[in-house]
C-alpha cells in the first residue's frame, strides 16, 4: 500500500529517499570487464548524479507533457540510470527487448509514438530511420561501454535535479505484451502502481537495510520487463541494498560470486543452467538468504534439486506485466512453508479469486480462471480502450488468461493457461504473431505454432505447416527465413511438414494433439 498523503507520488522520489546515507558506499559493482578492463563501481553518489544529468539534458529537450521514451539499449548501468532518469523528469518509460527486430520496433515506435528513442549506436541507421518517419523528435545512442551521443550530451547537463511532481495515477511506463489475436498492447503502468508493489514486495520479502546488515542482489536479468526492471532494480533500490550487476547471464560467473551476495532472482531457466555446474553446492549458497523464481513455471525437479544441492529453498512467485507481483511463496517462517509447485498466496493488499466459465467463485481446489484486483494493477492498454474492457470482468477483476486452483491455506497452483501463450526461458511467445510471419513464407498454406517441453527453455517453440499444393516446403530453410525477421527467442526451434492440420468439428486447429504429438521434440 502507498503511504498516505505523499507530497510526491513520483516513484523515483521514493528510490531515491531510499539511498543509504553514506552516498559514497557502493550501489552497483559490475561483474564483467569493459574492453578496457576495468570493472567500474557505481556510488550511489554516481547514481544520484548520473541520473540528475540525464533528467535535466530530457527536460532540455521541452517535450510534451507524458512524453514516451523508448529504449532499445543492451543491458548496463547507464541503461539503468536512464530509465531512473525518465522517471525522474517525470516522462514515461518504453523498454524495449534488445532481440526485436525492425519489423516488431516499427510497430512499437508507430504505436507508442515516443518523442525520444535511444537505440545502441550499431542500430542508429535503421532504428532513426523508423523513428523520424513515426513522427519521433530525438534520437541518441548509447552502448554498454559508457559510450553515445546521450551520455555526451548529458555530460553538458548540471548534477543536480529536482524530482519532477507526479500523482500517485499518473504515468510512468509503458510495456508491451503480445496478444492472443491482434498486434500486441501497450500495458500503462502507473507510479503508484510501481512502488505499492515494490513496497509490498520490500516487505514480504524481508530486504535487510544497510542498517540492518544490508542484502546484496546479484542482478542477472534483462533490464527490459517487469522482472529484472521492475521487481529486481525496485527491491535492491527501495532497500538501499548493493547490486553485483552481469549484463549477460553466464552460469558459472555467477556462482563464483554467489559468496558475496545474499539475494538472487532468476527465471526458471538460470536455474537449471546453474544446476548443471558441479561448482553449485551449499559452500557457494553460504551467505545467501533468498533464492527467487518467476515468469515461468518451476518444475518441482529444479526445486527439489535446488534444496538438495544448495541447502536452499527457492521462494517462487507469480506476477505479469499488467498486474506486477501477485502471489508469493512466504518468505518469513512465520508467513508460512514455501511449497514447490505453487506460487504461495496472494500478497498483502492483492486480491486473487478463482471462477469459473461463468464468473461464479470457484471451491477450494476446483481449477477456473485466475483474476486479480488490487493498487498494482495496471491503468488499460495504450490507445486501446476495447481490449482494455475485454480484459477486466464486469465487476472489475482483471482477467489474468492464467488457469489454477487455490487450496485450503490459500497457496495458488496455476496449470495452465486460458490464452494461447507460450514461455520461452523466460520470455512470452504468442503463437498467432509467429504464425502470421510464416503463413507470410512462400510455399506455406497454413501454420500452427505450439510450446513443448524443452529442457533448458522450460517451453520450446515448434512450429507445424502446410505447404501450398505443389509447393515444396523446407524446415531449416523456413527457419533461415525467420532469422532477423523476428525475436530470435520466438523463432522455432523444430519445423514440422504435414499434409494437414487436425481440426475439431468447428474447423479450430487442435493445438492440444499438436502439442501432444510433438512433445518429445526436444528430449
Ligand atoms: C535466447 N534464445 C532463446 C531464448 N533466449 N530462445 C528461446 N527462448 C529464450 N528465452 C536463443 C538465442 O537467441 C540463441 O539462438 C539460442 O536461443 C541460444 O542462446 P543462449 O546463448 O543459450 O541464450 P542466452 O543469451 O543465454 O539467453 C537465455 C536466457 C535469456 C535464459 C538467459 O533468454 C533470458 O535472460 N531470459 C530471461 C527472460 C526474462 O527476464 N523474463 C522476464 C519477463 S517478466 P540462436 O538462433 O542465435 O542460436 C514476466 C513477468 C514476471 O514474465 O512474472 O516476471
Ligand atoms: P508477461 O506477460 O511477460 O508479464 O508474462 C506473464 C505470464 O507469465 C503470466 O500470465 C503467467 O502465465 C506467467 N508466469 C509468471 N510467473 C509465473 C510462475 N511463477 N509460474 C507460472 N507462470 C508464471
Amino acid at each position: 500500500m502507498l503511504p498516505p498523503a505523499m507530497p510526491n507520488a513520483n516513484l523515483f522520489a521514493a528510490l531515491r529517499a531510499a539511498f543509504p546515507e553514506d552516498l559514497d558506499a557502493c550501489a552497483i559493482e559490475c561483474a564483467e570487464a569493459l574492453p578496457d578492463g576495468s570493472t567500474p563501481r557505481y556510488s550511489w553518489r554516481d547514481i544520484d548524479r548520473g541520473t540528475a544529468m540525464m533528467a535535466n539534458l530530457l527536460s532540455s529537450l521541452e517535450l510534451p507533457k507524458g512524453s514516451r521514451i523508448a529504449v532499445q539499449t543492451e543491458k548496463s548501468v547507464e541503461a539503468l540510470m536512464l530509465y531512473l532518469a525518465v522517471l525522474r523528469a517525470g516522462y514515461v518509460v518504453l523498454p524495449l527487448n534488445t532481440a526485436y527486430q525492425a519489423s516488431e520496433l516499427e510497430y512499437f515506435i508507430a504505436n507508442a509514438g515516443p518523442a525520444v528513442v535511444v537505440c545502441s549506436g550499431q542500430h542508429f541507421g535503421w532504428v532513426s530511420k523508423l523513428a523520424f518517419v513515426a513522427g519521433t523528435s530525438y534520437v541518441f545512442t548509447l552502448n554498454d561501454d559508457r559510450t553515445g551521443s546521450l551520455l555526451e550530451r548529458a555530460a553538458h547537463c548540471s548534477d543536480q535535479h529536482v524530482v519532477a511532481v507526479k500523482r500517485a495515477d499518473e504515468l510512468a511506463a509503458i510495456l508491451y505484451t503480445s496478444g492472443t489475436t491482434g498486434r500486441s498492447k501497450g500495458v500503462m503502468l502507473s507510479h503508484g502502481n510501481l512502488l505499492s508493489n515494490a513496497l509490498t514486495l520490500k516487505s514480504y520479502w524481508g530486504w535487510r537495510t544497510p542498517a540492518e546488515g544490508g542484502d546484496v542482489l546479484i542482478h542477472a536479468l534483462p533490464i527490459f520487463h517487469v522482472h529484472g526492471l521492475f521487481v529486481a532494480c525496485h527491491g535492491a533500490l527501495l532497500n538501499g541494498s548493493k547490486m553485483i550487476w552481469f549484463g549477460k547471464f553466464e552460469p558459472q560467473a555467477v556462482i563464483r560470486r554467489l559468496p558475496e551476495a545474499t539475494v538472487f532472482m532468476g527465471v526458471p531457466t538460470l536455474y537449471v543452467r546453474m544446476l548443471a555446474e558441479p561448482a553449485l553446492d551449499r559452500e557457494a549458497c553460504r551467505p545467501m538468504r533468498l533464492f527467487i523464481s518467476g515468469s515461468a513455471p518451476l518444475l518441482i525437479d529444479t526445486f527439489k534439486d535446488w534444496q538438495t544441492r544448495t541447502g536452499h529453498t527457492i521462494l517462487e512467485r507469480y506476477g505479469m506485466s499488467e498486474t506486477l507481483m501477485l502471489t508469493s511463496n512466504p518468505c518469513k517462517p512465520e508467513n508460512g512453508e514455501r511449497v514447490g509447485g505453487t506460487v504461495g498466496p496472494a500478497l498483502p493488499g492483492v486480491q486473487v479469486r478463482i471462477v469459473d466459465d461463468q464468473g461464479r467463485a470457484c471451491a477450494t481446489d476446483e481449477i477456473g480462471h485466475i483474476q486479480v484486483k488490487g493498487p498494482n494493477v495496471f491503468n488499460g492498454y495504450w490507445r486501446m480502450p476495447e481490449k482494455t474492457r475485454e480484459e477486466f470482468s464486469a465487476d472489475g477483476w482483471f482477467k489474468t488468461g492464467d488457469v489454477g486452483q487455490c487450496d485450503a491455506k490459500n497457496y495458488v497452483r496455476i496449470v495452465g493457461r486460458s490464452k494461447d501463450l507460450i514461455i520461452s526461458g523466460g520470455y512470452n511467445v504468442y503463437p498467432a504473431e509467429v504464425e502470421g510471419y510464416l503463413n507470410e513464407l512462400a510455399g506455406v498454406a497454413e501454420s500452427a505454432v505450439i510450446g513443448v517441453p524443452h529442457p533448458d527453455f522450460g517451453e520450446g517453440v515448434v512450429a507445424v505447416l502446410v505447404a501450398r499444393t505443389g509447393a515444396h516446403v523446407d524446415g531449416s530453410a523456413v527457419m533461415a527465413q525467420l532469422k532477423g525477421r523476428i525475436a530470435n527467442f520466438k523463432q522455432p526451434k523444430r519445423v514440422f511438414v504435414v499434409a494437414e492440420l487436425p481440426r475439431n468439428t468447428m474447423g479450430k486447429v487442435q493445438k492440444n494433439l499438436l502439442r501432444e504429438q510433438y512433445k518429445a521434440a526436444f528430449i
